[in-house]
């Protein structure tokens, strides 16, 4: 296809120096589809994002969970996406659900961090998704619209911008989308982009799913016409099963 297909491994705020290298390991000598074919990226906490991007081989990439929408100066306990780069990481994770929902993170910051990580050359996961809540209310669609609004002015290069869909009642739930739910709402971003961005980038924007993403789901889900890729957090931790959602690479 024309969208290279993309699995992230969002640690969240889990392991070790020690895990982590058992967990590199594993993947540097993973068997694994060929770069022409699956982007890799693994999001460990801050504080080992510089011995991650030092162990890792050349099929991984590194990206950090967060950053600020600042370079520097009196923000304390934050990083700047200039860190992140200075290091070598090349993706930052925005948005996510547990930003928005526990570290109150608003629309608007999180358009403000978007546009400094690309400006800086990062590229940037950026994480949307409705609550259970809005599902039964037949919001989907308008929280997801409204999530994509929040960016639309602060976005230079559309090219650095994975889009990942993640409906907030399958993350860590082990309740996971149907392949239908998540075609539908990927089916749903990409003509977002079509009619506010323009049919190029409704393309080429890869959209990935997360939310319970495991090795058994990951075929089901990865057959759907506009699932690009994955988000994954639990499975991400277990090596085999990493391996396994990385190959449902189509
Ligand atoms: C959703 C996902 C990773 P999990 O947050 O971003 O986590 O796969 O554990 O549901």
């Amino acid at each position: 296809g024309t969208r290279k297909f993309f699995v992230g491994g969002n640690h969240k705020l889990n392991g070790n120096r020690q895990s982590l290298h058992t967990l590199i390991e594993s993947l540097n000598n993973a068997t694994i589809p060929s770069s022409d074919i699956v982007e890799v990226v693994i999001s460990p906490p801050s504080i080992y994002l510089e011995t991650a991007q030092k162990a890792v081989g050349p099929r991984i990439q590194v990206a950090a969970q967060n950053c600020y929408s600042e370079a520097k100066g009196a923000f304390t306990g934050e990083i700047a996406a200039e860190m992140i780069k200075d290091i070598g990481n090349q993706w930052v994770i925005l948005g996510h659900s547990e930003r928005r929902k526990i570290f109150g993170e608003s629309g608007e910051l999180i358009a403000k961090k978007l546009k400094h990580a690309i400006e800086v050359g990062l590229g940037v996961i950026f994480c949307i998704g409705e609550q259970l809540a809005d599902r039964e209310l037949n919001q989907t669609d308008a929280v997801i619209s409204s999530q994509m609004k929040d960016i639309l002015g602060s976005v230079p290069d559309w090219s650095k911008v994975v889009v990942a869909y993640e409906p907030v009642w399958a993350i860590g739930t082990g309740k996971v989308a149907s392949p239908q739910q998540a075609q539908d709402a990927h089916h749903f971003i990409r003509e977002w982009l079509a009619s506010n961005v323009s049919k190029e980038v409704a393309t080429n924007t890869r959209i990935i799913y997360g939310g319970s993403v495991s090795a058994s789901n990951c075929n089901d889900l990865a057959k759907e016409a506009d699932v690009d890729g994955f988000l994954v957090g639990g499975a991400s931790l277990i090596a085999n099963d990493f391996i396994t959602i990385i190959s449902s690479a189509k």
